[in-house]
Formats: C-alpha cells, structure tokens, sequence
C-alpha cells in the first residue's frame, strides 16, 4: 500500500480528537441552503486542519471540501475531495454517528480512500487494487442475499421533492429485506457495506464528498458501487449511489 494511506490516516485521526472531546453547548449551528442542511463551526475548523495537514503532504494537489473550498478536479494528478463532518446532524445531536472522509482522486479517479469513525475507533482505508481494511484487517463485503440481509437507507431529507421516491424505494427493499436501518452518514452505511455487515445502501441524492473515499472501500471489498440508474459515479456533481456487495441484481428493487 501507498505509505501516503498511513500518513493521511494520522493526519484524520489527530483531527477527529475534537469530534469526540467537544462539549455539547458550545457547537454553533448555520443552517446552509436547503431542508435541515445544516454546518458547525466544527466542519470548517476541520475542514482547515485537514487542508493544511493534506497539503503539505501533497503540496501539488488540488483541494474540495464540503465547507465552500470547491477546487477543480486535476484530469492529471491529485485531488483531494473531504467531508471535514459526515452526519453533521448526527454530530449536532449528539448521535455519536459521524465520520471524517478524505478521498485522493488520481488523475480523476478514487485512489485512496480514508474514512474514520472516532466514536468506536474505526478506521476504513483502501487503495485502488490494493484492497480494502478496517483497522489493518482485510475487509469483504457480505455473501448474503437480500431477503436474508439488511438494507441500508439515506431518504434525502433535505431535498423534499425526493421524499416519497426514498421511502417507496426502501418499502420495495424492506419488504423482502430481514430488516433496514439509517445511519444518517453515508460513509458510515457504505463502511458498514464494506465489512459485510448489511447488503445495500441507497440514497437518491448525496455530495461527491459524502461517496468518494466510501465507494473505493465498498469496491476494494468486493462491492459494487453506481448511480441508481447503473451509471458511474461522478465527482464534479451530485447523484444518486446504490452500493452493495453485487451479490444479486438490486436494480430491480428500484422504481
Ligand atoms: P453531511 O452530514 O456531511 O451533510 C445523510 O443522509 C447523508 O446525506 C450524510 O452523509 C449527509 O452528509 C448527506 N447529505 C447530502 N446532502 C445533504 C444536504 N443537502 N444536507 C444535509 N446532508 C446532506
Ligand atoms: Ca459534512
């Protein structure tokens, strides 16, 4: 592997000693365009950090961050593409479900993807062809089918025009489905996608940030990872994201 994957593990874990040593009280919540999109001052601090830690080791890359630092993304070379706070609901809540995502993009394409979850101390991480880890041990995703699985669900709560298409779509699931859980962070549902514990993740709209380190981890274990209409992912917009571990065909769940 890339030692580049250990130095910007250490770099993730110092910045997330703040997600889990915060007081309650003192997070600031700014409400950002949209239904409860919501940002602390926490995102951007680390959103900082994180910045200027990753380019000092990658002085050459460009840089996009969730928090209003969009850079453009080099068709040759590095791009880091960072969601300072995954689940910054969950964070504001005090949900202790929230991760720190940093994708490198090479030459346009996931290379390394860094997800940490300090809450319990897991730290997914996988290279382009070189595998898929959870704190060092090699990770697959599930053989189970769906009607023996769990379906994982983001219903887009923030588009409201989306609703009812995301709960149609996971009553289509769930009802073959054992059982469905929300998360309510799309790192820590394609994560959980990538270990084998549950099937399938949905979610009709998401940021390239909330997917881009995810979706490498989920395809590195074995997955697979589109749009809901079998296109592939993109980078430079918003889409949908259908994630699984490619053990039957999911599309036929969908509307
Ligand atoms: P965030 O917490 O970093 O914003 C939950 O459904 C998932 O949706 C989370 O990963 C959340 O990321 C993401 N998400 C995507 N678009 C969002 C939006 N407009 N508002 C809030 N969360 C959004
Ligand atoms: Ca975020």
């Amino acid at each position: 592997m890339d030692e580049l994957i250990d130095e910007i593990e250490n770099i993730v874990k110092v910045c997330a000693k703040q997600i889990i040593n915060i007081k309650q009280e003192t997070i600031k919540i700014d409400n950002k365009e949209g239904v409860g999109n919501i940002v602390t001052q926490y995102d951007k601090k680390i959103q900082e950090e994180l910045k200027a830690e990753l380019l000092k080791l990658l002085p050459e890359a460009n840089f996009i961050g969730e928090e209003n630092d969009y850079g453009e993304i080099l068709e040759t070379g590095y791009t880091f593409i960072v969601d300072p706070i995954d689940g910054t609901t969950n964070f504001s809540r005090n949900l202790s479900l929230s991760a720190i995502s940093v994708a490198l993009l090479k030459d346009a394409e996931p290379y390394i993807g860094v997800c940490y979850n300090p809450y319990i101390d897991e730290m997914f991480v996988a290279q382009k062809g070189k595998g898929a880890y959870l704190n060092g041990e090699s990770i697959n995703v599930s053989n189970k089918k769906l009607h023996e699985g769990i379906v994982l669900t983001g219903n887009a709560p923030y588009y409201a025009d989306m609703r009812e298409k995301s709960l149609i779509t996971l009553k289509n699931f769930a009802q073959i489905a054992s059982d469905f859980r929300r998360f309510g962070s799309a790192v820590i549902e394609l994560c959980n996608i990538a270990c084998g514990r549950a099937e399938v993740y949905f979610e009709l709209k998401l940021q390239p940030w909330d997917y881009a380190a995810g979706m490498l981890i989920v395809e590195e274990a074995g997955g697979k990872v589109t749009q809901m209409n079998g296109e592939k992912m993109t980078f430079d917009k918003p889409t949908s994201i259908l994630a699984s571990n490619n053990v039957e065909d999911y599309f036929k769940y969908l509307q």
